[in-house]
């Protein structure tokens, strides 16, 4: 039983945590968070509603539900999710009228989300330096002076969070192109965009191929940079029954994650009565943080050693052969980069020895059908496409898409994140949606690519783009480079927020700013026509339905399909005819117009979304159909073995942004990260012991992290982190750590994947300093 705190109880705050994860603490966490924000008997009734075929779905991930959910599917942190969005606090007039915006600026980012739900449309008033209330129509009326002033419509930037629902989704960028742009910054940018680039020039679609159900059938599954114990915690059952049934399980992570190594299922009751739990990973492997491509090819050398092996010794071989001369391209340039890439390289890059590489190999090739799971720790460096791609290699060698048991698992973050790019929200404008849109609607929507999420910050920080809007997220502080984004936010003429809650977005006010409230996903959506439901999918392309009951924060509070659809009315006027009202009366006719614009992935939407648990949206390599421009599935080279240059010199350290256990992105729950030993902090910065001697630095010293500058360019000014604590955990030499979004301060905006413009938050280039105190 290891604990991952190398010295216990030094600094304050730090204490070894050596239970599993889930079992009895997770309970007693949901208890807190009812208390907190909730009337306790009323939070565990709506908690039975969560994720059942006639309930809501669940804000906090994108895990799909079981076929028959029967019973209450147990999360702790979905509980968090809930009870933060159905909280009995209110951000009213009144409660505004008492704060400027300069004074709740010096807030933590948790107290300003936790003055409560917005209740008003809000709009800033200079004057005063305080939000002051408006009227709807005011509202509108004020952005559509804006937008309809602007010389080009690419002046104006439209944000999505990925929280929003197909039909608010498809409606916002029905809008958009209505208006002219394809500027779709969203937070997909920041997060698996190099799952949708790089996944579709591989196996020609950006979305993970398993369903829930090849869990059952998975010989082996490989975990590579997740932490579903925190981030899907739903997805822990189904990892725990993969291995009570035996399927190896490795893992592929910088930090011993404690739900990866056992974790108690709160729903067993032997297993909670008992304080036992269920070992997960077989083998749990702690490469460098940013060592993954190199790992993914040591295991792809080992693959084909392994193969060469036993066809010397009169055997089949164990690469798919016939699967790779069927459906692929590519493989004798893999197999001689392969070649070409030395071991020792492999070895030093990534930090695993050999042997356990092969020994993955070994295991890979033993097991008839794999699926590889993925995240953050993976799509978050400065090549992240090429590492998602090294992935998707590896399962073709063997032929892993198309049969049960097998396929690729990006684990997505929003709970419609999906959805959204499905239903639109690309500012790359694919050509069949424009022609779905010209078919349905009459009009040719703008072809030319948008901006991605970086680029809308640096349009805006250069002057280019002057209006701003966004359909929730936190848009500013999820963003990298506080220093450049943060003034930029302050140059706009107007920025427009439709969100739940006040976040620090909010108070990085431009000359006009204003905030309108909307309904979450808990609450009851009354229109015209009737209560309506709306739609999401899943990271596993199932698209169902999603019911709130509760009763709206006030009376004023509209649905995010209601505000589009008034900001559109305003801007567009009668312009295409297009019959925002009666959309908005009854959600049944936004989907027969997404299925107007997806015939075939669509098909029958309204009749399909009756069903519980909804339907399947078409997923081609499941039959071995490759959506690429040459109809197969394509090896794709990582070039060389860095991803940074600068990583090679000893000093410079490799930063990891992390979650805690109790955050949503940038919504701070509290101040614990229970399983990773901390306590009531987040000030932190997680280092090696032996890093640590060599600096003749210890546990509990303060130390400033600055962002290490690229070769021949001056040091970034500001890009420090100041006065974190060390502790001394358990992660490999060379690697570190600290939480995400404290750290952004150390990530300049073009540290980025340059093929999908995701930036680097997972390989920062640090050096840690002593604070040296005044005497
Ligand atoms: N409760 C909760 N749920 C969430 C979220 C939340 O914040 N809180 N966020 C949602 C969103 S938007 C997303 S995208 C997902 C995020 O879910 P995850 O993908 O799990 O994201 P992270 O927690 O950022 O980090 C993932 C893991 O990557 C590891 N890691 C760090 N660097 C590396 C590396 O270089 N290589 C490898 N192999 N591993 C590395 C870390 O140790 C950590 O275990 O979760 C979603 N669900
Ligand atoms: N350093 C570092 N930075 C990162 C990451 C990292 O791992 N490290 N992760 C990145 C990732 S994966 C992502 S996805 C982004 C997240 O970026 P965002 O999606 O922009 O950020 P969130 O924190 O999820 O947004 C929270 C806000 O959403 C609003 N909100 C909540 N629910 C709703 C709703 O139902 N409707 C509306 N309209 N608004 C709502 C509330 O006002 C709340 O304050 O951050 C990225 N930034
Ligand atoms: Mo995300």
């Amino acid at each position: 039983m290891s604990d991952n705190v190398i010295e216990k109880g030094s600094p304050e705050g730090i204490e070894p945590y050596d239970g599993p994860a889930g079992g009895w603490g997770a309970l007693k966490a949901v208890a807190k968070a009812l208390r907190e924000q909730m009337n306790t008997v009323s939070g565990g009734k709506l908690l039975l509603r969560n994720n059942q075929p006639h309930g809501f779905d669940c804000p906090g991930c994108a895990w799909p539900d079981p076929k028959h959910t029967s019973t209450f599917e147990f999360c702790e942190n979905g509980a968090k999710a809930v009870s933060w969005e159905a909280t009995k606090k209110r951000a009213t007039p009144a409660v505004f009228a008492q704060h400027t915006v300069s004074d709740m600026l010096t807030w933590t980012d948790r107290d300003i989300e936790n003055l409560g739900r917005l209740t008003h449309p809000m709009a800033y008033d200079a004057a005063s330096d305080t939000y002051v209330e408006i009227g709807w129509d005011q509202a509108f009326t004020k952005i559509a002076a804006h937008l309809n002033a602007l010389p080009d419509p690419n002046m104006a930037e439209f944000y999505t969070s990925g929280r929003a629902s197909n039909e608010a989704a498809f409606l916002y960028q029905l809008f958009v192109r209505a208006y002219g742009t394809n500027n779709f910054p969203d937070c997909s940018n920041m997060c698996h965009e190099a799952t949708s680039v790089g996944l579709p020039q591989s196996i020609g679609i950006g979305k993970g191929t398993v369903s829930l159900e090849d869990f059952d059938h998975a010989d082996m599954i490989l975990s590579i940079g997740h932490n579903p114990g925190t981030n899907h915690p739903r997805m822990m059952r189904t990892l725990r029954e993969a291995s009570l049934r035996g399927a190896p399980i490795i893992v592929l992570n910088p930090l011993k994650e404690r739900a990866l190594e056992r974790f108690a299922d709160p729903q067993a009751p032997v297993e909670m009565a008992t304080f036992s739990a269920t070992p997960i990973a077989s083998a749990y492997h702690q490469l460098k943080v940013g060592g993954d491509a190199a790992a993914l090819k040591g295991i792809m050398k080992a693959v084909l050693a392994l193969d060469a092996a036993d066809l010397a010794a009169g055997g089949p071989g164990t690469l798919d052969r016939a699967f790779i001369a069927e459906h692929t391209n590519g493989f004798e340039a893999l197999k001689t980069d392969l070649e070409t890439t030395d071991w020792a390289d492999i070895e030093t890059v990534c930090g695993l020895p050999r042997s356990v590489l092969e020994d993955t190999a070994r295991k890979y090739c033993a097991a008839k059908s794999v699926i590889v799971c993925y995240g953050m720790g993976v799509t978050q460096h400065r090549r992240g496409t090429e590492n998602v791609q090294q992935i998707a290699n590896l399962l073709l060698l063997r032929g892993n898409f198309g049969k049960p048991g097998a396929g690729i698992c990006p684990l997505r973050g929003h709970s419609n994140v999906q959805g959204d790019r499905t239903v639109g929200i690309d500012e790359k404008a694919p050509a069949a949606l424009r022609e779905g849109i010209k078919r349905v609607f009459g009009f040719d929507p703008p072809v030319a690519k948008g901006h991605d999420a970086v680029e809308s910050i640096e349009a805006i920080s250069e002057g280019h783009s002057k209006v701003l809007i966004a359909l929730g997220g936190n848009l500013a502080v999820a963003m990298s480079d506080p220093l450049t984004t943060f003034a930029a936010m302050r140059k706009l003429d107007l920025a427009v927020h439709i969100a739940t809650k006040p976040n620090r977005s909010h108070l990085l006010v431009g000359k006009e700013t204003l905030l309108l409230p909307c309904l979450g996903r808990t609450e009851l959506d009354r229109q015209a026509k009737g209560a309506q439901s709306v739609t999401v999918e899943d990271s596993m392309s199932m698209v169902h339905a999603s019911t709130g009951r509760l009763p709206p924060p006030s009376r004023e509070v509209r649905s995010e399909p209601a505000i589009v659809a008034g900001i559109a009315k305003a801007v567009l006027g009668t312009r295409h005819g297009i019959d925002w009202d009666g959309m908005i009366a009854d959600y049944d006719l936004i989907r027969d117009k997404i299925e107007g614009v997806f015939p075939v992935a669509f098909k029958d939407y309204n009749m399909r979304i009756k069903e519980p648990g909804g339907f399947r949206l078409p997923l081609a390599p499941t039959e071995r159909k490759w959506l690429t421009p040459s109809g197969k599935a394509e090896f794709r080279l990582f070039p060389g073995i860095y991803e940074d240059p600068r990583l090679t010199d000893p000093k410079v350290l490799t930063l990891t942004t992390l979650r805690s256990h109790d955050q949503y992105n940038t919504t701070i729950y509290g101040l614990d990260d229970r399983y990773r030993g901390i306590f009531g902090r987040r000030d932190v910065v997680f280092l090696n012991a032996d890093d640590l001697a060599a600096q003749g630095l210890q546990a509990g010293d303060l130390v400033d992290v600055e962002a290490e500058p690229e070769a021949g360019e001056a040091p970034y000014p500001g890009a420090v982190l100041r006065n974190q604590t060390i502790v001394a955990y358990n992660i490999p030499r060379g690697s570190a750590g600290a939480y995400y979004p404290e750290a952004n301060i150390l990530i300049p905006l073009s540290h980025q994947d340059k093929h999908s413009g995701t930036p680097g938050y997972k390989s920062v280039p640090v050096r840690i300093s002593p604070v040296t105190r005044a005497a």
